[in-house]
């Protein structure tokens, strides 16, 4: 079995499950954890190919976050020994001087027996892991890396509306950003047809909601459209295929396109997104269920940057914020990796 995601089936289990975080210490204001949030400190390793790193690599950028914490992005290709740095010069993380990420995993723990995931971050000076808690990393960044918010950061995670956003994206984690996996994943017939009709009656519940409103919760973008955002954007190019998601496309659902599209052309979204390294890591990584390691060449990318008409719906994506600045240059989706129009 190739690395990835499939690696997360134990051994002698039937259904896919995702395996749980090891590492949850948290990084926070007062420090509690022996990780105060300090600008200049860590660095986020997350590989653009990743839903659950994409979360973070877009509150990040939302939260004006950059230079307080440095971004690494590793190869969407894992090898046996998982992530990598073979894009930069040496295959090197400049910063943290390492050519794998279970090397900052092994720092922290020795004989960790556990998978070496995405997204990561880890302490620069010492070189340790600190989380790979993808589930609590972003709302963290938008709670406690408050002090270190870029002036107009929205808030992505407000407090009136907390049982809201936690009810919409347990639902939304259940049936669709895991749901597709447990599709994509399944081993028998029934396995996959539950989560894929999982997948689309969770999308169909949420059409009409999304019909009516901008965002998922409120007038304004949370923390519920980034999660749900990381799945949309993948879904075309790699679910319906390669996990069998394919009811239909998102392109085919006039409410969620325009919704998924709206986001994509938000500041802070679309330009985080590298369709290249999506797809060359599902279709390459997951050997298990793609042997021959074909890359599709569609879909056509270029309905990405089609007016979605979204604002008639009123809404205001930062609130009483701003959208962040451009992508620093070093950051930069490489251009054929986009859509063009
Ligand atoms: N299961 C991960 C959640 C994040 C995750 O599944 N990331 C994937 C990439 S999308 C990963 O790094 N999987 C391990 C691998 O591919 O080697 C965790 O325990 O924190």
């Amino acid at each position: 079995m190739g690395a990835g995601d499939d690696g997360n089936r134990e051994y002698g289990q039937k259904a896919f499950k995702r395996s749980k975080s090891h590492f949850t210490d948290r990084i926070t204001a007062d420090g509690q954890d022996g990780w105060p949030v300090e600008a200049g400190r860590y660095r986020l390793v997350a590989s653009r190919a990743c839903p659950w790193a994409s979360r973070a690599v877009v509150s990040r950028r939302l939260l004006g976050l950059e230079d307080a914490l440095s971004l690494a992005v590793a190869d969407p290709i894992q090898d046996d020994r998982s992530w990598r740095f073979t894009l930069d010069p040496d295959g090197r993380d400049p910063v943290l001087g390492i050519r794998y990420l279970s090397e900052a995993y092994d720092r922290r723990e020795t004989d960790y027996p556990g998978g070496v995931s995405v997204p990561a971050i880890v302490d620069v000076p010492s070189g340790k892991l600190v989380t790979n808690d993808y589930q609590r990393i972003t709302l963290d960044l938008a709670t406690e890396w408050t002090a270190l918010h870029r002036e107009g950061a929205p808030d992505l995670y407000p407090r009136a509306l907390r049982d809201e956003i936690d009810t919409v994206m347990a639902e939304v984690y259940e049936d669709v950003n895991n749901g597709v996996y447990r599709a994509g994943f399944a081993t028998d017939q029934e396995e996959y047809e539950a989560a894929c009709a999982g997948v689309f009656r969770r999308l169909e519940l949420l059409t009409p909601r999304l019909a009516r409103q901008r965002y998922l919760v409120g007038d304004t973008i949370t923390e519920a459209d980034i999660r749900l955002f990381t799945t949309l954007v993948r879904f075309d190019a790699v679910y319906h295929g390669h996990f069998k998601c394919n009811r239909w496309k998102l392109a085919e659902n006039e409410v969620l396109w325009a919704y998924v599209r709206d986001l994509y052309q938000t500041p802070g979204f679309g330009d985080t997104v590298d369709f290249d390294h999506i797809k060359r890591h599902y279709y390459q990584v997951h050997t298990g269920i793609n042997p021959t390691g074909i890359v599709p060449l569609g879909p056509d990318l270029s309905g990405w940057l089609t007016p979605h008409h979204r604002q008639e719906l009123g809404g205001r994506p930062f609130g009483d914020g701003t959208p962040p600045g451009p992508v620093p240059v070093h950051e930069q989706v490489p251009q054929d990796h986009r859509p063009t129009r």
